[in-house]
């Protein structure tokens, strides 16, 4: 094993920044460097002082915050009783994933390259500032630095005399082993991986419970574009807690049709078991071909290792210039635009499809990502029970065949009423928190799917007796997607709730169709309620919520929020700007987006 070992340590929200590291540690091998790679929370943070080489790959998730699988890593590198000295053996460099529309961009790498040096360690490289905005995606910054990071390494660590480097072509050995099973494990890694009824452990990523679903109801008139479903599991038995405000993730599978399409194009049986063994310990292993993952959008990585492993000449080709940095503009086109699909593209290349040896499908395929919803509903309202308000994802692209999101559409297609379903899941704490103190009031925004943490937080508050619940919340007709209805107005009879609706669509049509403005979402409300929301924010000491779709929604609520503090406060405008900034410091203003 040559010496000194690369490390590549990676924070990764939605996979980019694995995708990456992973790319890094392929690169390595082809220079004969040894090369682990590792998520930051799973490798032993106090061994760092003794790393001679590490790479970091940091995202920047939502409002500059560090990705779920570095949180811990991240409290740890920040303590303040770190020697100055802790890391002075460590060469390394920060490669940073972001997205410069947020006023954030790339915020995490940025700070992390920072403390690396006040610890002691040397950088290789100024930090790579990836973006995803960039029209070539995050590999138009991270090409080129990578040229230079290896240029320095091998600079500083040239490989053994003698050992040429692997040339690109040339695939590298498969990470896993095939196996042939004649039967389904009992007790193997499966059955082991999930959480059991009466456990003391509660359920986490590696353990999941597997939660019967109750029921799975559609809440969205028929006339509405939108499937929007209600779905409710049983915890019983599971350890699971939560208090409004956290979110529970969900692991989906590929449907049957996605599962027999795959098995056709590649070759392979569905009725052969095969498990696929790591040749290093620490790799995830997979059983029957329904844990193969399928729809996300392939990567450059994806395209590069296809290219190795295939003989068909044209149909290589074609995928070596897809893997070539020449072809990123292409490739862009091909696949992230129109979203295609890791099985569409196999579909499009069937000679290399069809010979690709099952020991690389999972270095070929990464494994399928779980999914974050917010939970609706409060422990003390429905004991033993979880639930969650799902938009079923679904959009159109240059493809005819129309984009589905992959969990959304596998928890919609589930159905109680036909037999026993069950669901992976695990509860995490979300970014809300309520105050808990019994009169404090709490203003809540959120359209559409948006009201689902507040319908958790409004039962959990009135069920403590808390008041000063207000809520605005945004639908575009009241009898296609007005979520809850009934319940809210049993809660506003009680006077246990303030509910404010915006519906965009029931001005007169005519008007609406000529005038956009004439929309009312919830910011017009609030702008009308105005000197109310002042009184709470400001006498009250109301603490103020904002829940929803990421698009323009948060701006234009805190812009509505802004004029209120102007019109009924009267701040001028930066004092209104500060006024806001407060709130959010003190956490009286908190928000949760998702895209
Ligand atoms: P629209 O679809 O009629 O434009 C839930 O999706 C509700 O939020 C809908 O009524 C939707 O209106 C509305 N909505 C869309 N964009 C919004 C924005 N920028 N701010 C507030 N509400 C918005």
């Amino acid at each position: 094993m040559p010496s000194p070992q690369l490390l590549v340590l990676f924070g990764s929200q939605t996979g980019t920044a694995q995708d990456v590291s992973e790319r890094l540690g392929r690169e390595a091998q082809r220079r004969r460097l040894g090369c682990r790679v590792r998520a930051l929370d799973s490798y032993p943070v106090v061994n760092l002082i003794n790393e001679p080489l590490v790479i970091f790959v940091c995202a920047t998730a939502g409002q500059g915050d560090p990705p779920d699988n570095m949180k811990n890593f991240w409290r740890f590198i920040f303590r303040k009783n770190l020697p100055s000295t802790a890391l002075c053996q460590m060469d390394f460099a920060v490669l940073g994933l972001g997205d410069s529309s947020y006023a954030k961009f790339n915020f995490v790498a940025k700070k992390l390259h920072r403390r690396l040096l006040q610890l002691g360690g040397s950088a290789l490289l100024p930090v790579c500032l990836g973006d995803d905005q960039h029209e070539l995606g995050p590999d138009a910054a991270v090409d080129p630095w990578l040229r230079d990071l290896w240029d320095r390494v091998l600079g500083l660590y040239p490989p053994p005399p003698g050992l040429a480097e692997i040339p690109p072509g040339v695939p590298l050995p498969s990470k896993f082993t095939l196996l042939f099973l004649q039967e389904a494990p009992s007790t193997g890694s499966e059955g082991q991986r999930v959480a059991h009824p009466g456990s003391q452990e509660s359920p986490s990523e590696s353990k999941p419970f597997l939660a019967p679903m109750i029921s799975n109801q559609r809440v969205t008139g028929p006339s509405h574009f939108q499937d929007v479903r209600l779905i409710e599991f049983d915890i019983s038995g599971s350890g699971i807690s939560f208090a409004a405000g956290d979110v529970v993730l969900i692991q989906p599978s590929n449907s049957a049709a996605h599962v027999q399409q795959f098995c056709r194009v590649l070759g392979l049986d569905p009725d052969q078991l095969f498990t696929l063994q790591p040749r290093e310990p620490g790799e995830p292993g997979l059983g029957h071909p329904d844990s193969l993952p399928s729809p996300v959008v392939p990567r450059r990585s994806f395209f590069e290792l296809l290219a190795c492993l295939s003989l068909h000449e044209l149909e290589r080709e074609k995928l070596l210039e897809f893997s070539s940095a020449q072809g990123q503009e292409e490739l862009f086109e091909y696949c992230n635009r129109p979203r295609r699909t890791i099985l569409e593209v196999l579909c499009d290349f069937p000679h290399t499809a069809a010979a690709i040896p099952p020991d690389y499908l999972l270095d070929l395929i990464p494994a399928i990502r779980p999914r974050a919803f917010s939970i609706a509903s409060s422990l003390l309202t429905h004991p033993s029970r979880l639930q969650i308000l799902v938009a079923v994802v679904q959009f159109q692209t240059r493809l005819k065949e129309p984009r589905r999101g992959l969990c959304s559409s596998w928890l919609a297609s589930l159905d109680p009423g036909q037999g026993p379903v069950r669901v992976p899941l695990w509860v995490r704490p979300g970014s809300l928190a309520f105050p808990e103190t019994p009169d404090t009031p709490v203003i809540m925004v959120g359209p559409g799917t948006g009201v689902a943490p507040f319908r958790a937080a409004i039962q959990e508050r009135v069920a403590q007796g808390q008041t000063g619940n207000f809520l605005f919340f945004g639908c575009r007709w009241r009898d296609q997607d007005f979520y809850w209805e009934a319940e809210w107005q049993e809660l506003e009879k009680r006077d246990c709730l303030t509910l404010v609706p915006a519906f965009s669509r029931e001005q007169p049509p005519a008007l609406f169709s000529a005038l956009q403005e004439q929309k009312v979402y919830v910011q017009h409300r609030l702008r009308e309620l105005g000197s109310l929301v002042w009184e709470l924010l400001d006498r009250q000491g109301a603490y103020f919520y904002l829940a929803g779709n990421a698009k323009s929604m948060p701006a234009d609520v805190s812009e509505a929020l802004m004029s209120i503090f102007q019109e009924e406060g009267g701040l001028c405008s930066p004092d209104a700007a500060a006024y806001l900034a407060r709130l959010q410091r003190t956490r009286r203003f908190q928000i949760e987006t998702w895209a």
